[in-house]
């Protein structure tokens, strides 16, 4: 079913917090409008003592025309009645990065592999996503497996974003030093 309403995107059943903690880096992302995280993406996921989702993330930025900066972002996540759905409060460590109250939806993952998350940030009349975000990540700094394409790619084409996303590199350049 891809009728690529907001409102009808499958997400990860039975949803596993604590399996998804550790380190994930981005290996593909799906740009929203405004700026963004460029390469060199690694999100770390933690769950407190309370059973609270938080995570760090770490990219290269550009910002102010052409000022190349490490990202170091923090977030907090608001749980909703599906487990898969989450409202993630950003911020960044210095007041001139982006801060904001996002969707994060992880549509679908095997925990130890792969993991598809979604983000719409403003749904269209219609009904479909005008702008958002998507990150495919890896357990595997080197990228995903073979055997786990295809499955990232049916996704894409579910959540009506194939085609849009762009490989995201580890040069390990900029960011380097907090991996
Ligand atoms: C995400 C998952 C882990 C926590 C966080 C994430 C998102 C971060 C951003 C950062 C944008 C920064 C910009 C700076 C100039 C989804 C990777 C916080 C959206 C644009």
């Amino acid at each position: 079913a891809q009728d690529c309403q907001v409102s009808n995107i499958q997400v990860m059943q039975n949803f596993d917090r604590s399996r998804y903690t550790g380190r994930w880096y981005a290996v593909a992302k799906k740009d929203p409008v405004g700026l963004f995280l460029l390469d060199n993406v690694v999100a770390q996921f933690s769950v407190d003592e309370s059973g609270k989702m938080t995570a760090t993330a770490h990219g290269r930025v550009i910002i102010l025309n052409n000022w190349e900066m490490c990202a170091n972002m923090f977030g907090t996540f608001e749980d909703t009645p599906d487990p898969a759905k989450f409202k993630m409060r950003y911020w960044g460590a210095a007041s001139y990065l982006q801060s904001g109250n996002d969707d994060h939806w992880v549509i679908d993952t095997d925990y130890d592999n792969y993991a598809i998350h979604y983000s719409c940030r403003e749904v269209d009349l219609d009904g479909t996503c005008l702008d958002g975000y998507s990150f495919i990540f890896s357990r595997h700094p080197t990228g995903l497996r073979p055997e786990d394409q295809k499955i990232v790619t049916n996704k894409k084409k579910e959540i009506c974003f194939l085609g849009k996303y762009r490989r995201v590199g580890h040069t390990g350049k900029s960011c380097n030093n907090y991996i």
